[in-house]
Formats: C-alpha cells, sequence, structure tokens
C-alpha cells in the first residue's frame, strides 16, 4: 500500500503560522509536526512508499522530509498551479505514481491517532473515516451513508450524514475507478473542485465502508483555533499511561513495533516478567531479568520498566492503574484467556481499557527461539542454572527421566490453572529408575559409564537443569572423577548418600544390611569432590541415610552440620514414612542453625506434603523420583496382558496412544 498526502494548499487561513512553511509543518506538540507525526505513524503501520503532493514552500518541504530520515520511499510532486487550482488537480499531477496499488489518502493538514489510523487500516477492502458521536460540521466534509456504506462527500450534505475526515484507504480498483473520474474531470478543465465531486459522480459505484472513529482524535487544521484544540487533545493522549507486558530475551522487529505502537498511545510503562515467571510457562530466560529490563528501557519511547513479578497482571495494574494495557490478540483464545478476562475486569474497576493489536506469528522469529532453547542446552548455560533458580525460587522441583523420551516429557509437560503455568524445573536421574529401565537391582550395578549415557540421552532433546543421583559416590579416588565428567557434561548437581559397602536402596530401609558410613570419611569424599570440580556452578549434596537406617533425628543432624562444614553445596533427607513429621522435625532443627544450606527431599513415601507446604517449612527441592517409571510399568503389563488374552491387538487399541500421536512427541530438529 502507497501513502499520499495532499499538501499543496497554501494555508492561508493559519496566518502566520504558514508564512515560512507549509501548513503541515506547523507543531502539534514540542516534538511533532503534523507531517513528522503522520509519516511516523505511516513507517510504524509498516507502509514504505509515500506521494506527497507540494505546492508552495516545495523545496522547504523536501528538506524536512529529508530531515526527517525516516525509512521511507517519499516521491514529491509539485502543482504547479497550486495557488489556482485544488486538490483534485494534484492528485491529477501524481497520477502515474498512483496506479496498481491500494492507496491510502490523506490531506496534509489531518492530525489523527494511531487507533483511528488502525481501525482504518483493520477495514478490509476501501474505508473513510466518520464520527457518528462528534456534531455535523457546518462547513467541512460530511459523509452520506447508506447500509454501512459511504455514497456521497462534501460539505452540503446533512441527511442521513456524518462527520467525516479526509482518511481513505482505497483498494486499487476502487481508487482507480476513481482517479480516472479526477483525470475526466481536470482534463475538462474542473479542477477547482474538491476530488471527492469526482467520486460522487460514481456514486454508489464504490464499496467505501464508512469506518466510526467516534471521538477518537481525527481532525483537520484549518486555522489558529483548531491547531489549539487539537494540541490539546493531543497533550490529554501522551498524558495517558499505557501498561505492555514482555516476556521475551530477544528483542526483534515484531516487539520493536508494538512498542512503538504502544508508545503512540501514551506514556509507556513496560511490565518486564521476571526470571521466575517467564520459567513458569516457557523456558528459561536466556538473558536474565536485570538484563532484559535494561534493554527495554533503552528502547525509544519507554518511560519506565518495572518487574511483573508472574503471568498475571493484577499486581502491576492495581500498583500503576494505567489508562491502556497492550496485549497482542492472541491471548483471547490460548492458555492466557483467564489472564485476558482478569485484566479486563481489573481495568473496569477504574474506566481502563484494553487494546489488542493483532497478534502476528511470523515465522522468520520462529527460529530465534529454537536458538534460544539450543543454547539453554550447552553445558555451562544448563549446568549454571540450578543454583540460580534455587536462589530466585525458593523451592524448585525434579522430575525423574530414565531416557530421551522422558526427559522430553518433563521438558515439555505445562499444566495451566487460572491463568498461571506450571512446569517442572529439573530433572533427577535415578539410580533405581535407571537400574530398573535396565532390568537391573538398584545396587551400583549400573556402571557409570552406561549412567552417563542416560544423561547424554536426556543432553540431547532438552534443555532443563539435571540432578544426578551419584548413590555412594563409590570411592573417595574414583569419586572426584565422577565430579569432572558431570560437571564437564553440564549436570548441575550430584547428590551422594553416606552409606558404604553394597548399597540397596533405601526404601528397603532395615529389611536389608546397609552400612553407614562414617562422618569423617563421608566429609572426606565431599572435600575431594568440592576440590576436584572447576567451576562455582556444580553443586555436591550429601543425602542422609540416618532416618532411613532409623539412627534418629539426632545423628541426622549431626551429619548434616558436618557435611555442610565439609563444602556440601546442599542436604539432603530422606525417610520412607508415610507421615512427613520425622522430615518436618528435621527441616526445623537444620533450619534453626542454618538458614541458607538448601535442603532436598524426596517423597515418594511421605507423598501428601504439598509444595507450597515444603517451601514454607524451608525445603528447596522436591524430587519425584520414580513416579514416570512407575506410571509407565503397569501400562504395559495392562497391554501385554489385553493382547495375550485376546490374541490379537485390536483390543488393546483404546489403551494405546495413536501412532500419529507418537510421531508428534518428537520434535523435528532433534
Ligand atoms: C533413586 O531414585 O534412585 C533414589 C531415591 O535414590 S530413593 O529411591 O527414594 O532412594
Ligand atoms: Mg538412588
Amino acid at each position: 500500500m502507497k501513502a499520499l498526502i495532499l499538501n499543496s494548499g497554501t494555508g492561508s487561513r493559519m496566518g502566520v503560522l504558514t508564512s515560512e512553511h507549509p501548513k503541515c509543518m506547523t507543531e502539534v506538540s514540542p516534538t511533532e509536526t503534523i507531517l513528522s507525526r503522520q509519516l511516523n505513524m505511516l513507517a510504524d503501520a509498516g507502509i514504505k512508499d509515500v506521494v506527497i503532493t507540494t505546492g508552495k514552500f516545495d523545496n522547504v518541504l523536501m528538506d524536512y522530509c529529508r530531515a526527517l530520515d525516516l525509512p521511507l520511499n517519499i516521491s514529491f510532486v509539485k502543482n504547479k498551479d497550486y495557488d489556482k487550482t485544488n486538490y483534485i488537480y494534484s492528485i491529477y499531477c501524481a497520477r502515474e505514481q498512483l496506479t496498481g496499488e491500494d492507496i491510502l489518502l490523506m490531506h496534509g493538514d489531518l492530525v489523527f491517532g494511531s487507533e483511528a489510523l488502525d481501525l482504518l487500516l483493520a477495514c478490509v477492502g476501501s474505508g473513510m473515516t466518520v464520527s457518528s458521536t462528534l456534531p455535523l460540521p457546518e462547513k467541512d466534509f460530511k459523509a452520506v451513508i447508506e447500509d454501512g456504506f459511504v455514497r456521497k462527500v462534501g460539505i452540503e450534505f446533512f441527511d442521513d450524514a456524518m462527520a467525516a475526515q479526509p482518511l481513505y484507504k482505497l483498494a486499487k480498483e476502487d481508487w482507480q475507478a476513481w482517479l480516472d473520474e479526477i483525470s475526466a474531470f481536470c482534463e475538462r478543465g474542473e479542477t477547482k473542485v474538491y476530488a471527492e465531486n469526482a467520486l460522487n459522480q460514481i456514486g454508489g459505484g464504490l464499496k467505501i465502508k464508512a469506518v466510526d472513529v467516534g471521538d477518537l482524535l481525527c481532525a483537520e487544521i484549518d486555522n489558529a483555533e483548531d491547531l489549539a484544540a487539537v494540541s490539546e487533545k493531543l497533550k490529554k493522549l501522551e498524558n495517558r499511561s499505557v501498561y505492555v507486558c514482555l516476556s521475551t530475551d530477544i528483542l526483534h522487529g515484531g516487539h520493536m513495533r508494538i512498542l512503538k505502537r504502544a508508545a503512540r498511545l501514551g506514556k509507556l510503562t513496560v511490565g518486564v516478567m521476571t526470571d521466575e515467571a517467564v520459567a513458569s510457562y516457557k523456558r528459561y530466560p536466556l538473558v536474565p531479568y536485570e538484563e532484559r529490563a535494561a534493554l527495554l528501557a533503552g528502547v525509544s519511547g519507554v518511560c519506565r520498566v518495572v518487574p511483573q513479578n508472574s503471568l498475571s497482571y493484577r499486581e502491576n495494574i492495581e500498583k500503576f492503574k494505567p489508562d491502556i494495557v497492550v496485549h497482542g490478540d492472541n491471548w483471547a483464545h490460548n492458555f492466557q484467556k483467564p489472564v485476558r478476562e482478569e485484566v479486563i475486569s481489573l481495568l473496569k474497576e477504574y474506566g481502563g481499557e484494553l487494546r489488542e493489536f493483532p497478534y502476528s506469528d511470523d515465522p522468520k522469529y520462529a527460529h530465534l527461539d529454537d536458538r534460544a532453547r539450543a543454547e539453554l542446552s550447552l553445558p555451562d548455560m544448563r549446568r549454571a542454572r540450578l543454583k540460580k533458580m534455587i536462589a530466585d525460587k525458593g523451592l524448585i522441583t525434579a522430575m525423574e527421566a530414565h531416557s530421551g523420551l522422558t526427559g522430553l516429557l518433563v521438558e515439555n509437560t505445562v499444566v495451566y490453572e487460572n491463568g498461571q503455568a506450571r512446569q517442572f524445573d529439573a530433572m533427577w536421574v535415578s539410580s533405581l529408575c535407571d537400574s530398573t529401565e535396565k532390568g537391573k537391582p538398584d545396587i551400583e550395578l549400573v556402571d557409570m559409564t552406561s549412567r552417563f549415557r542416560t544423561i547424554d540421552d536426556l543432553m540431547e532433546v532438552t534443555t532443563k537443569p539435571i540432578i544426578f543421583d551419584g548413590d555412594t559416590g563409590g570411592l573417595k579416588e574414583h569419586f572426584v572423577y565422577t565430579v569432572r565428567t558431570l560437571e564437564r557434561m553440564g549436570v548441575s548437581m550430584i547428590i551422594i548418600e553416606d552409606k558404604m559397602g553394597l548399597k540397596k536402596n533405601s526404601l528397603f530401609g532395615t529389611e536389608v544390611r546397609q552400612t553407614q558410613d562414617s562422618i569423617e570419611n563421608f566429609s572426606e569424599k565431599i572435600r575431594a569432590g568440592k576440590a576436584a570440580q572447576k567451576t562455582g556452578d556444580f553443586m555436591i549434596c550429601a543425602r542422609i541415610e540416618s532416618l532411613i537406617l532409623e539412627q534418629g533425628l539426632e545423628d541426622a543432624l549431626e551429619r548434616a552440620f558436618a557435611f555442610a562444614e565439609a563444602g556440601a553445596d546442599a542436604i539432603m533427607i530422606h525417610s520412607r514414612k508415610k507421615e512427613p513429621d520425622e522430615i518436618f522435625a528435621f527441616v526445623e532443627a537444620f533450619r534453626k542453625k542454618d538458614d541458607h544450606t538448601p535442603i532436598v527431599v524426596v517423597p515418594t513415601s511421605f507423598n501428601s506434603v504439598t509444595e507450597e507446604e515444603f517451601k514454607k517449612r524451608g525445603v528447596n527441592v522436591v524430587i519425584y523420583a520414580n513416579q514416570l517409571l512407575r506410571a509407565e510399568f503397569p501400562a504395559m503389563v495392562k497391554t501385554a496382558e489385553t493382547i495375550l488374552k485376546n490374541h490379537r491387538a485390536q483390543e488393546a487399541d483404546s489403551l494405546l496412544m495413536p501412532f500419529k500421536e507418537i510421531i508428534r512427541l518428537i520434535p523435528e530438529d532433534n
């Protein structure tokens, strides 16, 4: 679409204001002229080509446009008879540049807001801005409207008419018909009439929709009083407070356009979603909150940047009471629907307004997110994230994953409740599940090479941090190698338990022979591991088996303090009791003396406790250690039995995931 701006008029009714430049260069605000405002808005709307007709002061006008240095191709056409003709003749002079394209036609003295322009641009086919709320002007344009379409435009029509502003969007066929009629008029010498006379000649032949802009800013400036009124209205509009929330860590052209459009509506506050809020519903942000906030604060048009702590806008709407909240129109239909509804009801309380811009899911930006994901999966990025997440969130969750497929499940499973999203933060590579998956007992029989293979499978297809179940850690001399390998791979934490000899799974408790290591030996192993690691990110967690082996709370606490003293980055306390009392007692006693070392729990037995309750008591990591494996096995047994019983597979179909969906589980670039 090409824009045509008519600037050949002399602007004589403006008095001294137009003694040295054309009317369109009149300032409407301290930072804008009528023309600079129009051109900026055209550029923001994505229009690239503009034709400007000129007359008196054409050189001043051309120099001015060049100095604005906007991303627009502007061509100028001078109407040499500007003082003897009307703009119908200016259009005629420019006709060769105006064929074969949709045209956005406006008078050079028209001041409008982006809202009015957006309404016009959103209209399918041709349209003209009219107002159903403004009184009919005595001497200015009115449009006669029939069935929503403009039939005639002129100053003489009062019946079935609305106030109309010369801002048109014309589909190329409609425009060509009008242009042909304009040419016919001019070639007959009728050059002192309005171009609309030619339009009226075609009558109902053109389908130009009446686009009702109501009270939105859309006004011509003919004299000093008009200028004062428009400037006043603009000042009010510019003082409106506008709020937009961004969670992105890669600012691309699409975001910049939204910000620009939002800034056009008033003083723009950008809510930058905190890392925790972003991670709750999509991936962990590549760029931390502080940097994203600094980046956005530097974007022109952004007046202020504030944190938004959750997907919900409530906190910030109540705090800042914005006049307008801006969002893409896609959220009416996705998981954010309840968030949108909350925004609408909060705004309604004080007369605020939600403005939704058409959402464009431009494929050219889609690969940016893939790149971000790839980066998040790199060892350094992934390893460091666990520590940061624990610090940011207070409590994180890890779900067991024992294969690439279960890794994808932990990576991608999201549930939405009340507009909030929930995902697991990390993956747990369980010795129990890793061994069981291979049909072997959980006795450190599956060797490290094989365990590392599982990690590799996970790493290839996921980005979330990994917590590795290191069993006893083996001999101290072997443990240091394990630490270095895991650290190099990008694993974030190893958990080693204070047992020695033939390790058995803790859930057997005292039913089997298990030996606890001495505080001295185990502390020595921790110290060796800490000395072996190369980065500050890698965490060694000491797992205390005193409650499992019924050695009592005091023993557990003594060990916990000793292991933390030896350099353990976290303490895991385990229990196989259904009631959480001994875990709670440990956490309470430990936190009395140590308020910072993260506490890890594995609530397989004491599974009635919610994450919120754990957090309240001072727990930092909740590991769901084996639920996925335990879910898949009964489903497989049932399927196998169904096939055996029926001598065929048909009866098992209802138990199975359709083959088409299986294929979709695996992303293509993996
Ligand atoms: C594992 O998942 O392998 C664990 C946790 O070590 S537990 O099975 O509860 O001991
Ligand atoms: Mg284990």
